[in-house]
């Protein structure tokens, strides 16, 4: 069970392991809507979780449980987020022509919300100071990939196409980066969906 899985929509295949011993869990679609009109697809998303941590913090909290199997499964995607396991978002570019000014204030909506949500946190300031370091001669072609990895003590390296670009010890900036992703309002329910199941089946194999 080691081949690729694809995205249907994008056509985009992830690799089912990532780091040896990370294993995909959920695949979603980013999308977004130009001038209020055309959706279109950004990226792909591919969401890795560390087995062997997965199965140590999640056996102890759910091993003996006996809630609902639906609750059980909502509260396996918040535990995922809310402890320290190694966990990789894989983000693989569609949309060809993006540039980096519109990366930089979508990255200041979409996490400056999350930051808001967790940490009670408005400082446009420090974001804007953050994402002044997205270069201009960056570029993203289709097909790019930028990993944002999730480490022990919630240490966040991002990576493009295998180098890394920066690293920033951060737990709420962890969690806020994570709820994009497989969060309650995430840009994607099917991600949600194959998460929740893909631990379930993990906790109960
Ligand atoms: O470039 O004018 C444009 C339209 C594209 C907007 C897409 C914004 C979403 C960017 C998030 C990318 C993060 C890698
Ligand atoms: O899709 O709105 C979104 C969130 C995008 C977060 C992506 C982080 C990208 C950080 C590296 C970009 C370097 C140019
Ligand atoms: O934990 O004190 C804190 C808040 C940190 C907020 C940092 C926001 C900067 C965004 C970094 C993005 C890395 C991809």
């Amino acid at each position: 069970n080691s081949a690729p899985v694809t995205e249907s929509r994008a056509g985009m295949a992830f690799p089912s392991i990532l780091k040896d011993t990370q294993r995909l869990l959920g695949i979603g679609l980013r999308k977004k809507a130009v001038f209020g009109l055309k959706n279109i697809d950004v990226y792909a998303y591919g969401v890795y979780a560390d087995d062997v941590d997965v199965k140590k913090c999640l056996a102890e909290k759910h091993g003996r449980h006996s809630v609902s199997e639906l609750q059980q499964k909502e509260e396996l995607r918040n535990h995922l987020m809310e402890n320290d396991i190694r966990m990789t978002v894989r983000l693989q570019i569609v949309y060809g022509r993006l540039s980096i000014n519109s990366v930089r204030s979508a990255f200041e909506e979409s996490v400056g919300s999350r930051l808001h949500k967790f940490g009670g946190y408005d400082n446009k300031e420090l974001l804007q100071r953050f994402t002044s370091q997205f270069k201009d001669e960056i570029k993203l072609p289709r097909g790019s990939i930028i990993e944002l990895s999730r480490d022990h003590d919630y240490i966040l390296h991002t990576t493009i196409d295998g180098k890394e670009v920066g690293s920033i010890q951060s737990k709420l900036l962890c969690r806020s980066i994570l709820d994009l992703y497989i969060g309650d309002e995430s840009f994607d329910h099917k991600a949600n969906e194959d998460v929740e199941s893909n631990l379930a089946s993990l906790l109960h194999k």
